[in-house]
C-alpha cells in the first residue's frame, strides 16, 4: 500500500499473505491508510502481486536492543558511533545524517524510499533521489508474528513501528554487500530510530529527531563495489518470509567517553 497528499508521501506498508486473506488485508491496508498521523491522503494504490512458494527465501529477524539516549543530540552521537564500528566511514555517517535531517529529496522533503550510499566515499548511488529504493515483498510468517508480539509486549515495544521496522531491516541485512542501515521514522509522534548491521543487530534509540519533526527515512551503506543493480532486484523483488524471532538484548547506556 502506499498513500500520498499531492506530491507528498504519506504512509506505505507491505505484506505477504495467501490468498483466502486478500479481501480483509486489502481493507485493512485501506483503514490503515485513511488513519495515518500525517494527513488524510487523496491517492491510495494497492498493488497485489503473485508470488509462488518456490521464490520465497526463509530468514530470522536480527537481534535487537535499546540505547537509552537522553536527548537526540545524545541519540545522533550514539547512532553514528554504532555505524562507525559497523564499517561506515564516519564522514560519510555524519553527512548522510545531515542531509536525512533537512530531508534527503530534491526540495528538503523526506524521500519515499530509501539513499543508496557507499560507505566508503559517501556516494548516492540510488537511480531516482525523490524515490529511492523501496523494500517490498517481505512479512512474518504467522507464528513468528505471534512470536514477536509476545517478546515485544514484555518490554513495553509491541507496536507497529518497531514491528515493521525489524522485518524491513532482517531482509536489508541479509542484502548482499549492505554494511549497515541507519533509519528513524517520518512519523511527527514518533521520535525513535535505528541502526542496523549484519553483526551487531538491530540497535533502537528512543531520540534519533525531535518530536513534531516530519523527516524522516532510511540510508542503506554499500560496500565499496557492491552491485546496485541486484541489491535493487533483491531488495524490491526477491520475497523474504521471516520464520525465526532475534534475541532481545538487555537496554544499554551510551559509552560516554565516545
Ligand atoms: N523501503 C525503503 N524505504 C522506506 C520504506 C520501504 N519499504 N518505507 C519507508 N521508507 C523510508 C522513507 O524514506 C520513510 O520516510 C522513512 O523510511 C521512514 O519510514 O524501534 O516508522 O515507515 O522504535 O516512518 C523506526 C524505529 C521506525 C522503530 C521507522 O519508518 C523502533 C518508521 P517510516
Ligand atoms: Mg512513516
Amino acid at each position: 500500500m502506499r498513500a500520498s497528499s499531492g506530491p507528498r508521501h504519506i504512509s506505505g506498508a507491505e505484506k505477504l499473505a495467501t490468498a483466502d486473506r486478500l479481501e480483509d488485508l486489502a481493507a485493512a491496508m485501506v483503514k490503515r491508510a485513511l488513519e495515518h498521523d500525517k494527513g488524510t491522503p487523496d491517492k491510495i494504490h494497492l498493488t497485489v502481486e503473485k508470488v509462488s512458494v518456490s521464490e520465497i527465501i526463509r530468514i530470522a529477524l536480527p537481534d535487537i536492543r535499546t540505547v537509552h539516549v537522553a536527548s537526540v543530540d545524545g541519540g545522533r552521537h550514539a547512532a553514528l558511533a554504532i555505524l562507525a564500528g559497523a564499517g561506515v566511514e564516519p564522514d560519510v555517517a555524519r553527512s548522510v545524517m545531515q542531509t536525512m535531517a533537512s530531508g534527503a529529496a530534491p526540495g528538503g522533503e523526506s524521500m519515499r524510499g530509501a539513499m543508496l550510499v557507499d560507505a566508503v566515499t559517501g556516494r548516492r548511488l540510488e537511480n531516482d533521489p525523490s524515490r529511492g529504493v523501496r523494500v517490498s515483498r517481505m512479512d512474518l510468517d504467522d507464528r513468528a508474528a505471534a512470536d514477536l508480539r509476545e517478546r515485544l509486549q514484555q518490554i513495553g515495544l509491541d507496536n507497529a513501528h518497531v514491528r515493521e521496522a525489524l522485518v524491513l531491516a532482517a531482509k536489508v541485512l541479509h542484502a548482499p554487500g549492505i554494511v549497515a542501515e541507519l533509519c528513524w521514522s517520518d512519523d511527527p509522534g514518533y521520535t525513535a530510530g535505528y541502526v542496523a548491521a549484519p553483526r551487531l543487530g538491530y540497535v533502537r534509540f528512543p531520540m534519533l529527531k525531535p518530536l513534531g519533526e516530519d523527516r524522516g527515512g532510511r540510508a542503506f551503506f554499500l560496500a565499496p563495489g557492491a552491485d546496485v543493480g541486484e541489491l535493487y532486484r533483491y531488495l524490491e523483488k526477491q520475497v523474504v518470509l521471516i520464520d525465526r524471532v532475534g534475541r532481545i538484548l538487555p537496554d544499554e547506556r551510551p559509552h560516554p567517553c565516545r
